[in-house]
């Protein structure tokens, strides 16, 4: 990615002058991120190019994130905290809309930039994540009132595992890229776990676990922490926020914050499910969250864990059965890379599914 991307056109789209000072933010598989200040000590502001093959409707998006942050703006006001600090504030373009179609037809966005709070791609502490799950725990508790059917299904069954072993098998019939040959053993995997993918699904279909407002990428890197105390500060990438379940977004922290390897670490021997890295992270987001959590809803966060990993893993696989069409990509072969570390941390994490349910049990006493 490169400066040009964000040319003099964007910038006065949203009033800055065209001599601004703009430098690449990376982190996302998917968007485009800049900041961008006109003079130096001037206020600094993110600038996002939103990816229109991932997000046909950019719109909702912002729907989404204006409803949901100003909610969160009226709570962190009414608890004290900064509203402008603690939530992203979606900044209008010079036309008044928040969107800004460029030339080309890609959106972009503008967001204040949260000054002295950074994003870590990986927690290099247990501090660091028990942080992420208070954030995440609180994002979830703060927006338990928030009417989730409201808002839009941005990328529909978009944790709807069952639907997403379908797009595997879709892939494995099409195979586009001319790969299904290659992937004999990740198929037998994913295979045999067709009916563990329902678990959830079936769950919510009953009835017995609530809708709310999920994040749908809990990520380490999707939390700035405050680069002084280190304490979350903000949860960003609203992208994806949308209606589900609270074990989606606690299962999705889990699948990266809980292993020790990076997700495309192709060294399978270093790819291990830590059970202290997941107790900080379920102590920190209980502490928040817990209390308005369900019985049920707690029994199914191990499961979470399972489920995000298992997913996200059909998903790369798919892709690079696709074509790698849909992830972002360093070498021809990152998506089964990532695919097979995924499904390595699934079988770590069936290993442990009791104890991750007694940790949960322990805490909630
Ligand atoms: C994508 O763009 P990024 O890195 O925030 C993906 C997530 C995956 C993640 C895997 C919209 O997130 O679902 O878990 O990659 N986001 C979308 O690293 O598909
Ligand atoms: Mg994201």
């Amino acid at each position: 990615m490169d400066n040009s991307l964000c040319t003099p056109e964007i910038l006065a789209a949203f009033g800055l002058p065209p001599q601004s000072d703009v430098s690449p933010l990376y982190g996302g598989h998917i968007n485009d991120t800049f900041v961008a200040q006109s003079t130096a000590g001037s206020p600094r502001y993110t600038l996002q190019r939103i990816n229109r093959f991932v997000f046909p409707s950019p719109e909702d998006i912002t729907e989404n994130m204006t409803g949901v942050t100003s909610f969160l703006r009226e709570k962190i006001a009414a608890r004290g905290g900064d509203p402008d600090r603690e939530t992203l504030s979606v900044r209008p373009a010079a036309d008044g809309k928040f969107l800004y179609i460029d030339k080309e037809g890609n959106p972009w966005r503008c967001l204040g930039y949260i000054e002295n709070a950074t994003s870590h791609e990986t927690p290099e502490t247990l501090a660091m994540l028990e942080e992420a799950g208070r954030a995440f725990g609180d994002f979830q508790c703060l927006l338990s009132g928030y009417p989730a059917h409201t808002l839009h299904e941005i990328i529909p069954n978009f944790h709807n595992t069952p639907a997403r072993f379908a797009q595997l098998l879709e892939a494995v019939k099409n195979d586009k890229a001319g790969r299904a040959g290659e992937v004999g053993p990740e198929l037998e995997f994913a295979y045999k776990r067709e009916k563990a993918c329902a678990l959830l699904a079936d769950l919510l279909e009953k009835g017995e676990l609530p809708l709310r407002v999920t994040h749908n990428d809990t990520k380490m890197s999707n939390i700035l922490l405050d680069d002084v105390t280190g304490k979350a500060v903000c949860v960003i990438d609203l992208d994806t926020v949308m209606p589900g379940l609270c074990a989606f977004d606690f299962g999705d922290s889990i699948r990266a914050g809980a292993a020790t390897a990076a997700e495309d670490e192709t060294d399978l021997s270093k790819v291990k499910f830590d059970l202290e890295r997941y107790q900080a992270y379920a102590r920190g987001f209980l502490s928040a969250a817990g209390d308005i959590l369900t019985k049920r809803e707690l029994e199914t966060l191990p499961d979470g864990a399972i489920l995000m990993t298992l997913e996200v893993g059909l998903r790369f696989l798919a892709d690079y059965l696709n074509g790698d069409v849909y992830f972002r990509t360093a070498r021809p072969s990152h998506n089964l890379d990532r695919a097979r570390n995924q499904f390595r941390l699934v079988e770590e994490m069936e290993a442990a599914r009791e104890e991750m349910g007694r940790v949960i049990q322990e805490m909630m006493g």
